[in-house]
């Protein structure tokens, strides 16, 4: 069995990752969503199901919102609810894309009347991070167009910084705003914010505590997702991760699941830049659970994202960088692999009962009985925030 050394377990046990409240609520395509017994129908309920994420890998410790997805009466309740569960409530995440008058925009509006009802709406979600004690707002915009002509682009950048600028000042000075990218849907031709170039070219325009997320599923096929780890940390502006797999387009399916490799290399660079740990870096998932239950797919992605860690960690740094002095490419390369190929599973299963966890995380969630519990009292659960 291959052991980890002493420094590889003190950085896992620091490792966390932030649960999306919304991978626990029902979720599915335009075609059909399928419902799943035990779904949570409130936010309280959503957060009681990522403590058990946390319960049984001690990995997962804050739960992001999305407002208003998660909308309750009293911020205060459902944080102090958290920290009674031994979690905390992080990211909150805004929503400019389900309401008609954001139909050809909201922070890049071009009428001014709708501009500021969406500048509004990311002030009142800082009004909640105050409450809930979050420190980061998370951007993500549904906004562009679908065929040439139909937009001036370069007007509308000038707008979002102005928007942007605004909702940044609101800040606390702990509080952050970070700006997630993604090339395209729903728009289909122009998105006004596709890439990690321009997240940082508006964030940069921000301040320092205006930092960018990077969604792993966000990018063309083939794109070097690595690289722009690389680059972001290097510019001291990436603010976080959401983590997920894709196949096709954005899926939002299990981080690891569809490309280990390609998670193995995003962690690599991240180790590299000084990322991990970092209080700098949110580690995020960004998931949607349309087939396979919620909690065990959530336990199953905090573990994935471990074990792809621990992969990382093990790559020989010094001999790494003998053989790149060196120009040895097939040593520099065996160097890399030899630390993915490593099957660190069982060594992991040791560590965390010698910390009071369970070796399988997955099957004591099984026979918790937590599941059976949730499935009887729970009627009626809730969609992920679409309708909600
Ligand atoms: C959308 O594609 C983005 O990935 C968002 O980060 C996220 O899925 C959405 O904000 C859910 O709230
Ligand atoms: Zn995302
Ligand atoms: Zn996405």
């Amino acid at each position: 069995m291959t052991t980890l050394s002493s420094d590889i377990l003190a950085a896992l046990q620091s490792q966390a990752v932030e649960l999306p409240s919304w991978a626990f609520g029902n979720s599915g395509t335009r075609f059909k969503v399928f419902a799943t017994r035990g779904t949570p129908r409130d936010p309280f309920e959503k957060v009681a199901d990522a403590a058990q994420v946390h319960r049984f890998t001690g990995l997962a410790p804050t739960v992001a919102l999305h407002i208003p997805w998660d909308r309750v009466d009293d911020y205060g309740a459902l944080r102090r609810h958290a920290e009674d569960l031994g979690v905390r409530l992080g990211t909150i995440n805004s929503n400019t894309f389900q309401d008609d008058d954001y139909k050809f925009g909201a922070l890049t509006h071009e009428d001014d009347t709708i501009r500021r009802k969406a500048i509004d709406h990311h002030l009142a979600c800082i009004d909640v991070m105050d409450a809930t004690g979050s420190r980061d707002l998370k951007i993500w915009l549904a906004e562009g167009s679908n065929y040439p002509g139909q937009n001036d682009m370069r007007a509308r950048q000038d707008r979002l910084h102005d928007s942007l600028a605004t909702i940044y000042a609101r800040l606390g000075a702990d509080q952050r705003l970070v700006l997630e990218y993604k090339l395209f849907e729903p728009s289909f031709y122009h998105t006004d914010v596709p890439d990690w170039g321009t997240a940082y070219v508006q964030t940069a325009a921000l301040g320092d505590r205006a930092m960018v997320c990077l969604d792993t599923g966000h990018h063309a096929p083939g794109t070097n997702i690595e690289f722009i780890v690389m680059q972001l940390l290097r510019l001291g502006k990436l603010g976080s991760f959401d983590f997920n797999s894709r196949f096709y387009a954005d899926d939002d399916l299990i981080v690891g699941a569809a490309d280990p490799f390609q998670l193995f290399r995003i962690l690599s660079e991240v180790i590299r830049g000084g990322g991990l740990n970092s209080p700098g870096v949110a580690f995020m998932l960004d998931q949607c659970h349309n087939l396979e239950a919620k909690i065990p797919g959530q336990i199953r992605s905090v573990l994935n994202v471990q074990e792809m860690t621990a992969r990382a960690l093990l790559i020989d740094r010094e001999a790494l960088a003998a053989a790149q002095r060196a120009n040895d490419v097939l040593a520099a390369n065996a160097i890399v692999m030899d630390a993915f190929y490593t099957d660190v599973r069982p060594a992991l299963a040791q560590w965390r009962e010698s910390r009071g966890l369970a070796a399988d995380p997955m099957a004591a969630y099984a026979a918790s009985g937590y599941q059976g519990q949730i499935e009887a009292d729970r009627v009626g659960g809730v969609q992920a925030g679409w309708g909600a």
